[in-house]
């Protein structure tokens, strides 16, 4: 494993003492979050009885691999933790997520949680969100008229960089379309000054079904370190 690689790991693993017996555990999409998926798995093999919430096709793949039971998410009220990582965390602990193309559903599922508990290494950790490229899901239909609006949010709100590029994959840069159908937009802004009123301004935007920005959804961060990891909460 690279140190990187470590750090989760072990932010992941130290996230397991948030899971109690009977429990229905949202389960986050990314490398970090699959550190947690497995280590549950086996936490269920020895015996904890868990119900688990995917947030992505990938990560339902993987629950099933390593036996952890899933429930429904249209049958049930709701979710008592989600474990799940960002891209970015700042001190409000505001996240930037969806690096892995999941952010829908890791907001649906986040939010319909009573705690929400975020597992990254340390790395993830900044001053101000905006380094890492905000990903916004949105309709196929009209997405470049979307992005041009989405670039004028950025500039309203005060944002360091306005490009906006439609994510890609492959040799033949085909578009990615995410578990709902849409496309991903990678909104490079730099540096967002006020996260509350980028946050209003895209929500504004017909067209944007959801956007990386997690505000007010974080309970509990656990920082992996190359040793142990560190745990802030709000
Ligand atoms: C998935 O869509 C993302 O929100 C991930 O949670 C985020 O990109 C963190 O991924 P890693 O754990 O792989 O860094």
């Amino acid at each position: 494993m690279t140190d990187a690689d470590i750090a989760k790991y072990n932010a992941a693993q130290a996230a397991l003492e948030y899971v109690k017996d009977g429990m229905v555990v949202g389960l986050g999409t990314g490398s970090t979050a699959a550190h947690f998926v497995r280590l549950l798995g086996e936490r269920v093999r020895q015996g904890l009885r868990v119900k688990g919430v995917p947030t992505s096709e990938a990560t339902r793949n993987l629950a099933e691999q390593v036996g952890v039971p899933l429930v429904d998410i249209s049958q049930i009220n709701a979710i008592d933790i989600d474990v799940d990582g960002a891209d970015e965390i700042d001190a409000a602990f505001r996240l930037i997520k969806g690096g892995g193309g999941a952010l829908l559903r890791e907001k649906i599922v986040a939010a319909a949680s009573a705690r929400m508990i975020v597992i990254a290494d340390e790395s993830k950790w900044v001053e101000t969100l905006g380094a890492f490229p905000l990903p916004i899901e949105v309709t196929r239909f009209g997405f470049a008229l979307t992005r041009e609006r989405v670039r004028s949010a950025l500039r309203q709100t005060g944002c360091a960089g306005d490009e906006v590029n439609l994510r890609v994959s492959g040799k033949a840069n085909e578009p990615v379309i995410t578990d709902g159908g849409n496309y991903i937009l990678d909104a490079h802004a730099g540096r967002i000054p006020d996260a509350e009123a980028l946050d209003a301004a895209l929500k504004q935007v017909a067209g944007v079904v959801e956007h990386g920005l997690f505000i007010g959804l974080a309970h509990v961060v656990v920082l992996g370190k190359a040793k142990g990891a560190e745990v802030r909460s709000r």
